[in-house]
């Protein structure tokens, strides 16, 4: 699929610093891209049936820190990003508002790419469409199947009698590969079986050798969507659809699979369950997540009729710089609310700033130091660098502007400042 505009990132003296993240497998800090040239990053993408709402926009913008902080390192970057545009949640959305799945999936999907131009979000190299990319996820669910790892279950509601579903046997992949159930995640049990029940997994499904086995192709049901593979007419489950995009697109380990803190377990549990199935190797080395972001006290879901889209606060004539400050403000990894007039104060910020930058030019600068002015400039690029390398503390990087902007500066050293601002945090003066 077409991506989106890429945005023009100044380039910044000295020597960027590729982050640090926290990785949910081991629990611990992991270098993002130890000792190599380059970084490759998979990061979940829409299901496009509810885009850009506000934790759409945290999850894409957390990572393209990790992108900006690569580029700024001088690594040769491999970004990909999926689209969900085949999947439960679209079809039931398009079928309650009577409008064609490949419609809406294509209107949300444009709409996202705007959104994300908007935004200033570097765009993924690859973005690949679930429909675009049928062949290679049948094949791998046809090669799991061949190695005794994926299994039939009666499908009596099938389009056509006989015809079966097919789920990954967990206790065979445990047994034939370095994959254990929770080894990516670091959860238990218990939990593991309330999140799977809760985010779209089918554990009372009669004929499942384990109620956690997740389903990798889905046989046809009448009025769905569905492709022709020698398992059948069917369409793939999710998990094996991001397995098997990062691995045609990234290789067979990548540097940082990311996605939002609902995509923890079953999705990128069993996603790399499956890459491993198909590799042997381990899917990522850093499992990566951001928080969740909730709308005035409540999870923000199209249901509850809270979403606070991106393209809504455009149109009402926020500046998109102000979205993303807001957003940046808050530590990546935390769960938090979005506020009414949480856009208001960004761009107070961002005006202060811009007013400052103002001020100081026509005060008189021959009282500063040019030397001594630039010198600060590169600290404080410097000093950014070092406060994202730290698993990306960007409400520290923002209070940095906050001290230099706070106080007056050469025309050149300030326009070094602001180049950093746009370089890392994406956000121009
Ligand atoms: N298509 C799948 C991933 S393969 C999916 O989860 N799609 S999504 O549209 O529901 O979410 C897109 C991305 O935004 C995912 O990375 C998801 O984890 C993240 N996300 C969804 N809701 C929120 C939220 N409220 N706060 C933060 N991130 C979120
Ligand atoms: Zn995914």
């Amino acid at each position: 699929m077409r991506s989106w505009t890429r945005p023009a990132l100044p380039k910044l003296p000295g020597r960027g610093l590729a982050p640090r993240l926290h990785d949910d497998a081991s629990g611990q800090f992991l270098a993002s891209a130890p000792g190599t040239p380059s970084g490759t990053l998979y990061v979940c993408g829409i299901t496009p049936y509810d885009a850009t709402h506000i934790g759409h926009a945290a999850t894409y913008i957390a990572f393209d820190t990790v992108v900006r902080m690569w580029l700024d390192a001088g690594l040769d970057v491999s970004y990909t990003q999926n689209i969900t545009d085949v999947d439960d949640p679209l079809l039931e959305r398009a079928t309650a508002t009577g409008v064609d799945w490949r419609e809406l999936a294509e209107s949300q999907i444009e709409l996202f790419r705007t959104d994300m131009a908007a935004l200033a979000v570097v765009p993924p190299d690859s973005y690949l469409g679930v429909t675009e990319t049928i062949q290679p996820i049948a094949d791998a669910v046809d090669e799991l199947r061949r190695r005794g790892i994926a299994y039939a279950v009666d499908t009596p509601d099938a389009a056509v009698p006989k015809a079966t579903d097919w789920y990954f046997d967990i206790a065979a992949a445990e047994a034939a590969t370095p994959w254990t159930l929770g080894s990516e995640s670091g959860l238990d049990r218990e939990t593991m079986a309330r999140l799977f029940a809760e985010r779209g997994g089918d554990p009372e499904r009669p004929g499942k050798r384990d109620p956690l086995d997740p389903l990798l192709w889905r046989a046809e049901r009448v009025g769905e969507p569905a492709w022709e593979s020698v398992m059948g007419r069917g369409r793939p489950g999710w998990h094996i659809e991001c397995s098997v995009i990062a691995r045609q697109t990234l290789g067979d380990t990548i540097a940082v699979q990311g996605g939002g803190g609902d995509l923890v377990f079953p999705h990128h549990e069993f996603s790399a369950a499956h890459a491993t199935a198909l590799t042997g190797e381990r899917f990522a080395r850093v499992n990566a997540h951001g928080g969740l972001v909730a709308f005035d006290g409540e999870k923000m879901s199209k249901s509850l009729g809270n979403l606070v889209l991106v393209s809504q606060l455009r149109e009402a004539g926020v500046e998109p710089g102000a979205i993303r400050l807001a957003i940046l403000t808050h530590p990546y990894r935390d769960d938090w609310e979005w506020h009414r007039g949480d856009e208001q104060r960004a761009a107070e910020r961002l005006a202060a700033w811009r007013r400052s930058v103002a001020e100081l030019q026509s005060f008189d600068a021959a009282a500063l130091d040019p030397e001594a002015e630039d010198a600060r400039a590169l600290e404080l690029v410097d000093a950014v660098r070092a406060r994202l390398h730290d698993d990306l503390d960007t409400p520290g990087a923002v209070d940095l502007f906050d001290d230099w902007f706070g106080t007056p500066h050469t025309a050149a050293a300030n326009e070094l400042a602001a180049d950093a601002l746009d370089a890392l945090l994406g956000v121009r003066l």
